[in-house]
């Protein structure tokens, strides 16, 4: 007997497919105590992941999510997610199987787009005590090279000239707080940054407050005072939602879900514990809450991002279009945990609850994840920008130790070379670059180096040890050019 997919918005918890676990708690009880900006594949595979174990293991309700959507490009997922009343499978996965469930923990969604009222009458809440969001590290609109606010972003421009129609979260925060400043106690709230960003609250506080200074002066005060910025560390390797999510539902269980998302089942949340107005008790789902969550941080990027980078350029170029597929290359592998350990690992922090070495081999695992299928184009895309946060740190301070730095400068020609979108067979290759300073952005194939001698690498004068980097990586890229980024690799290795 052929059965026909159904809906999941026909599933309810009586009728749900075996195998698929339904949200353990009364819905129709959950208030939204929490709204977030950007509901991507990230925030439903981690943050409401949480909250829907919270939810069903104690008797709080309080912490049901209001989904916003800021970007144009938002608009039908936004438009699905209501279709379905918020609901979507989450399907966790390792090489020992998977498990997939429905996250009920978003109550409401908005497209702000067409609904900037009802997004700045949600902001503006009482009951809302928690303002989260992933933006990515653009729509902070901080310049992080030179300290300061984009102000002269056309964006930026626009929410101060026209208050009330705001298009950036700095204009929706900046009428949320009219209205909440005039709330009793001060109307408090907590603006938590959920994006992969060193030191993300600092960073929205800052860009908070040098907006608000430009907005309305006179409200500095409460969104210095009423407001708390915490910084956050989040992990989670989610592959970009694709069709292979939804189709895995579809064939498993017999049910459409197009806002199906796919991840591993490694999480983890590290959040100072800075709260406004209070918060969920997620220690009680393993929510790791400290004073500082710099050494997480510092761990997790280097480790875990810096190695992705480590391996991304050289397997896209050799060829590989996934990451399970290239960390199984004996050479790759060889080049990744020889970074970890030798590069990264001295410069880290010792943190009793974090011990490195089984960090780093869990990593590997992950790495190998063959059933997420993450893809290497989603780990190279917006090289520029990610190199700059979690690779060049680790640079600057092995040339400020005079260490090895053969394998940092080979990554980054390997990033040099991955611009020049053509793999080592001469097959063309898919690049995804948004953030390359504007003047370089078609800097041609014999002046790639110029990328790093600007503010956010070595500047345009760089120190002698700088020079002594570049001049690596510059030996590297026209060994690679000529040769292959693999075959480079094997020599690189040698060193
Ligand atoms: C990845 C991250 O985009 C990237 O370069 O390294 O998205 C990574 O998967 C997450 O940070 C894991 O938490």
């Amino acid at each position: 007997m052929t059965h026909v997919p159904r809906p999941l918005t026909e599933l309810t918890s009586r009728a749900c497919p075996p195998g698929i676990q339904w949200p353990a708690y009364e819905r129709a009880q959950v208030r939204i105590g929490i709204a977030h900006i950007g509901v991507g594949g990230f925030h439903r595979a981690h943050q409401t992941r949480y909250l829907d174990d919270y939810m069903a293991s104690t008797d709080d309700l309080n912490w049901g999510v209001c989904g916003i959507g800021l970007m144009p490009g938002d608009e039908s997922l936004i438009r699905q997610l209501k279709q379905q009343d918020g609901l979507y499978t989450l399907t966790e996965k390792d090489d020992h199987g998977s498990r997939s469930r429905v996250i009920g923990s978003i109550k409401r969604l908005l497209f702000a787009p067409d609904e900037r009222d009802a997004v700045i009458g949600q902001l503006a809440d009482p009951e809302v005590r928690i303002i989260s969001m992933t933006v990515t590290e653009g729509g902070y609109r901080y310049d992080f090279e030179k300290d300061r606010f984009f102000s002269d972003h056309p964006d930026i421009v626009h929410d101060l000239e026209h208050p009330e129609s705001p298009r950036t979260l700095f204009g929706f925060l900046w009428q949320a707080g009219r209205r909440r400043a005039r709330l009793a106690d001060d109307g408090r709230v907590t603006l938590l940054s959920c994006d992969n960003v060193p030191q993300n609250g600092d960073v929205l506080r800052k860009a908070m407050l040098a907006f608000i200074e430009l907005a309305e002066p006179e409200l500095k005060p409460w969104f210095e005072q009423a407001v708390t910025y915490p910084n956050s560390m989040v992990d989670r390797i989610t592959p970009a939602p694709s069709s292979a999510d939804t189709d895995l539902v579809r064939n498993e269980f017999e049910v459409v879900d197009p806002c199906a998302v796919g991840c591993e089942t490694f999480i983890q949340w590290v959040v100072e514990d800075h709260f406004a107005a209070g918060r969920p008790a997620l220690e009680q789902v393993r929510v790791q809450f400290t004073s500082d969550v710099s050494p997480y941080e510092k761990t997790k990027l280097r480790l875990l991002n810096g190695s992705h980078l480590m391996m991304a350029y050289v397997g896209y170029l050799a060829g590989y279009k996934r990451v399970d597929a290239a960390i199984k290359d004996i050479a790759i592998r060889q080049l990744v945990r020889d970074y970890m350990v030798l590069d990264a690992e001295p410069t880290l922090p010792t943190i009793p609850d974090m011990p490195v070495k089984p960090y780093q081999a869990t990593l590997i695992e992950r790495f190998g994840n063959s059933r997420i299928g993450d893809q290497q184009i989603r780990i190279c895309s917006d090289g520029y920008a990610k190199l700059k946060n979690y690779s060049m740190p680790v640079v600057t301070d092995l040339l400020s130790r005079q260490a090895d730095t053969t394998r940092l400068s080979f990554m980054f020609a390997c990033f040099l070379a991955y611009l020049n979108a053509t793999s080592d067979d001469g097959t063309e290759l898919e690049i995804m670059e948004f953030n390359l300073p504007d003047e370089l952005n078609r800097a041609t194939r014999s002046d790639r180096l110029s990328l790093l001698k600007t503010d956010a690498f070595f500047g345009e004068h760089p120190d002698p040890a700088g020079q002594a980097f570049l001049k690596e990586v510059d030996h590297w890229y026209r060994t690679i050019v000529d040769r292959g980024a693999y075959d480079t690799l094997v020599d690189c290795l040698k060193q």
